[in-house]
């Protein structure tokens, strides 16, 4: 193959008005890295399954599994999934089997946090360790107009997870930057598939979106869902536009259940052994709009919000059905969360965050606590639980340290590592957590949480009140001015070592 083969890649109107010059990308590392895949992912996706093209297995012969000694891992997380949206977090109406049993294996963890109340800054935290006002300046959301990325020279976990050899990928919800210099496959992941931004960000601009409040009718007629003009893609290119979302939460499970299967580590003779693999797999869904497969479908708008997160349960069943079936259960992390609170506006096309107060955009605890379930049979405990705090961030350094990884940033992280507490073998080390929505707005020491919205100061002792009821400010002043002390000194340091977030005129092509 010639190396210096140029690929031309038109990228149809991507709205802003500086976007025109970037229609046709001359992508000379992109589109290697594009060719590369694909050769590899021929090469390396026909082992995989028994039936493809391998020898014909005797009567008695066991095929070879050889699970890599290197854990895989998986980071499954949705969009928009509140507190007690699982059967398992004390949900009332949905049922969510897979995602219970997995909790039944595993460890539930209650006092877990995202590190940003929206979509963006949330992702920008988890995949860099970081509280996101350190890598994505004081952007929260990321909009089809935005010339911004997560800087490419940000260390994610797939880009340390590759300085061990894995295979890596993302697909789903990105939201961390739409152009080609942007996407996971410049942020370390060897494939991509999915949409690039939110499911309700209407495209091309200019197009309107769709009033809110008009849940219901939406919901009522599920083959217009195309009317959103989402694209979906996969690499760096447009596969389709816009994307049937109808069937967007199955497709990704297809997507990552091909790619576990490519890299299992079923050795047969003659063929490399694969890779130690880490998925990234952000469901794009139960973000607004709502959309179901058509044999799932309730026309009944009350059942929308339930019914999603029970077809992203079965989806999550698959997934580790997979593991099993593949023998990869003993070997591979899977960590289930969600971005930020649910988007309470939207009644039952939204979820719910109780016993936690608020939810979506704000920073009570209903914003940024999520339901988080890990699961690694073997390694991490069955039925164990815990209410320590830990936190998206804490991602990074722990999955460096179980992979054995010394993990070279950009600059400093804000994660811990947290693989023992995982492992159940010690507390969490987390003691203190800042909440930021484009600034600081709280922290939490312990039990203690101060909230503090310009001259207005909220005190909350959360293993008294995780409801954030009592505002004990005026009862406990010492412990206020500390906590303010604290959160001005943390603060400092995380905008002292900002760093800048991509801007499309300096990202390398
Ligand atoms: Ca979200």
């Amino acid at each position: 193959m010639d190396i210096q083969t140029k690929l031309i890649i038109t990228w149809p109107d991507f709205t802003s008005k500086n976007s025109m010059k970037h229609l046709i990308l001359l992508l000379t590392h992109a589109s290697l890295f594009t060719i590369y895949y694909l050769a590899s992912a021929s090469a390396s996706a026909s082992p995989a399954p028994a039936d493809a093209g391998a020898p014909a297995k005797q009567a008695g012969e066991v095929q070879a599994l050889t699970p890599s000694p290197q854990p895989n891992f998986i980071i499954i997380f949705t969009d928009d999934q509140g507190y007690q949206d699982l059967g398992c977090f004390g949900s009332e109406d949905i049922k969510t089997p897979h995602i219970d049993r997995m909790a039944s294996e595993g460890r539930m963890l209650t006092s877990f946090y995202s590190a940003n109340p929206v979509c963006s800054a949330s992702r920008a935290a988890l995949m860099t360790g970081c509280y996101p006002r350190r890598v994505l300046e004081k952007k929260t959301v990321l909009f089809p107009q935005d010339d911004i990325g997560l800087h490419p020279e940000e260390t994610t976990i797939a880009d340390m997870l590759k300085t061990k050899g894995y295979a890596t990928a993302c697909v789903g919800k990105w939201h961390l930057g739409h152009h080609p210099e942007f996407l996971p496959t410049a942020q370390g992941f060897d494939s991509y598939f999915g949409i690039p931004y939110s499911n309700d960000m209407s495209h091309p601009a200019g197009a309107k979106r769709p009033a809110y409040g008009k849940w219901d009718l939406h919901w009522s007629k599920p083959d217009k869902s195309t009317d959103w003009k989402t694209p979906l893609i996969e690499n760096e290119k447009i596969l389709e536009h816009p994307v049937d979302q109808r069937t967007i939460t199955r497709r990704y499970t297809n997507k990552a259940i091909e790619f576990i299967k490519a890299n299992s580590g079923r050795e047969l003779a003659g063929q490399t052994p694969h890779r130690p693999f880490f998925l990234y797999l952000a469901h794009s869904m139960p973000h607004v709009p709502l959309y179901l497969p058509d044999e799932l479908y309730n026309p009944d708008p009350k059942r929308a919000y339930i019914s999603v997160i029970e077809h992203i349960d079965a989806e999550v069943g698959r997934i580790l059905d997979t593991l099993r079936k593949e023998g990869l259960d003993k070997n591979t992390y899977v960590i289930f969360t969600s971005d930020n609170g649910p988007w309470l506006r939207f009644e039952h096309h939204a979820g719910k965050a109780k016993p936690l107060r608020n939810g979506k955009g704000s920073t009570f605890e209903g914003g940024m606590r999520v339901p988080c379930v890990t699961w690694a049979p073997g390694r991490i405990p069955a039925n164990s639980k815990s209410s320590d705090m830990a936190s998206t961030i804490d991602l990074l350094p722990t999955i460096a340290s179980i992979a054995g990884i010394e993990p070279k940033t950009k600059g400093p992280i804000d994660g811990l590592n947290i693989a023992d507490f995982l492992h159940a073998k010690s507390p969490s080390p987390r003691t203190e957590f800042l909440y930021y929505t484009s600034q600081i707005q709280c922290i939490r020491q312990g039990a203690w949480k101060l909230r503090q919205q310009g001259e207005f100061t909220q005190l909350f002792n959360l293993t008294e009140d995780i409801g954030e009821s009592k505002n004990l400010a005026k009862k406990h002043p010492e412990k206020v001015a500390a906590l303010k002390t604290r959160m001005k000194e943390l603060d400092a340091k995380v905008i002292a070592g900002a760093r800048p977030l991509g801007q499309l005129a300096t990202a390398p092509k």
